[in-house]
């Protein structure tokens, strides 16, 4: 057989896998574009979990109570382990972790968009576990199906977590809309500032989305950008409206024969200023995960320089 003909019936199998929902694994002929596209999505997805750990650390010292820290801490934490996870199922790709923080440092691979935007008080805490973390989840639950097994294995554990978040947001948004006057305007204004941002998280319009048919495609996405959107929305307006939060689009309506909820115009210009770079916080997030990870090299080398003492005590030992 010539390098075409194994070509050729290599993509076959991997192709009647997707067709037949059966997971590609790390070991298994795979197209390049096809590793390809899961390096650049996961890589990011991964750097998101990390940078998000950000704007939410910015408050662990500010937390009201002793409960309310203990809870943001362990929310940060878990945030940390999500990377990990998904640098290690991204690893099984080919590229080194240290690769993928590289390509971070020099802006070529990007992190979601929501982290860069400010949190000005606690009640964007509470609109980051409700938001964020609510429209992660409607996406990860969608991930969870996608075709490369480590990924969704990853997901899977992900989104357990990620439920516990939601909940922890939501909760200190009905603490505030049931305080005072001052607690219930700060809720608001927490809502008006991330609600756009959150609906930015999916990603451009499914027609202006240059990844998405091959993600389709090969079942990477399983849902499209508008569709994980819409459904954001859905799950989301009946949470605001129930504790008397007002979602900051007039344009928000119940369409009856659609069976969703049309909405006003999404800011793109916005949403592409921050993936280029110029959003309000992208130099200092940037900056801050290039400075914890210089600070953090003699972590990483006296991890590698127990492993390496570990290999020589076994080896005398043989
Ligand atoms: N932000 O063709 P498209 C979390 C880029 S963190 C930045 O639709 P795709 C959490 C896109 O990369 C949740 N960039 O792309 C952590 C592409 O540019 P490149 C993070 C965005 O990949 C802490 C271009 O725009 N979740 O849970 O088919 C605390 C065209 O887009 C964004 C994930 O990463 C964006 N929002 O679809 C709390 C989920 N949207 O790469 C919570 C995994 C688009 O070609 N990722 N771009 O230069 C995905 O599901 C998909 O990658 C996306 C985009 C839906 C994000």
């Amino acid at each position: 057989m010539d390098n075409n003909e194994d070509y050729n019936k290599n993509l076959l199998e991997f192709e009647r896998k997707i067709e037949a929902e059966e997971k590609i694994e790390p070991r298994d002929w795979m197209p390049d574009e096809y590793r390809q596209h899961l390096i650049r999505q996961m890589s990011q997805h991964a750097h998101s979990e990390v940078i998000g750990m950000q704007p939410e650390g910015n408050w662990v010292n500010r937390a009201p109570s002793l409960r309310s820290k203990k809870i943001l801490i362990a929310k940060i934490q878990d945030e940390g382990g999500h990377g990990l996870y998904l640098y290690s199922a991204a690893e099984t790709l080919g590229v080194s972790r240290d690769q993928f923080v590289k390509w971070l440092h020099e802006g070529k691979a990007k992190y979601s968009s929501i982290f860069n935007y400010p949190t000005l008080s606690w009640a964007d805490i509470g609109a980051i576990g409700w938001l964020v973390d609510g429209a992660a989840i409607v996406n990860q639950v969608s991930l969870c199906r996608t075709s490369y097994g480590p990924y969704s294995r990853a997901m899977v554990r992900i989104c357990k977590e990620e439920s516990f978040h939601q909940r922890q947001g939501y909760e200190i948004m009905c603490d505030m809309m049931n305080g005072t006057e001052d607690q219930r305007k700060m809720a608001q204004d927490a809502m008006n500032r991330w609600w756009w941002p959150s609906l930015m998280m999916f990603g451009p319009t499914d027609n202006d989305s240059p990844n998405s048919q091959r993600a389709m495609k090969w079942k990477i996405k399983r849902e499209s950008n508008d569709k994980l959107r819409q459904k954001f929305i859905y799950k989301t307006v009946g949470q605001a409206e129930f504790i008397g939060l007002t979602v900051p689009d007039p344009d928000l309506n119940w369409n009856e024969e659609a069976q969703h909820y049309d909405f006003g115009e999404i800011d793109w210009n916005e949403f592409y200023e921050v993936i280029k770079g110029r959003g309000p916080c992208n130099k200092q997030r940037l900056e801050t995960h290039i400075k914890s990870h210089q600070e953090g090299e003699w972590v990483r080398d006296t991890a590698r320089e127990y492993n390496r003492l570990k290999q020589e005590v076994k080896k005398e030992l043989v």
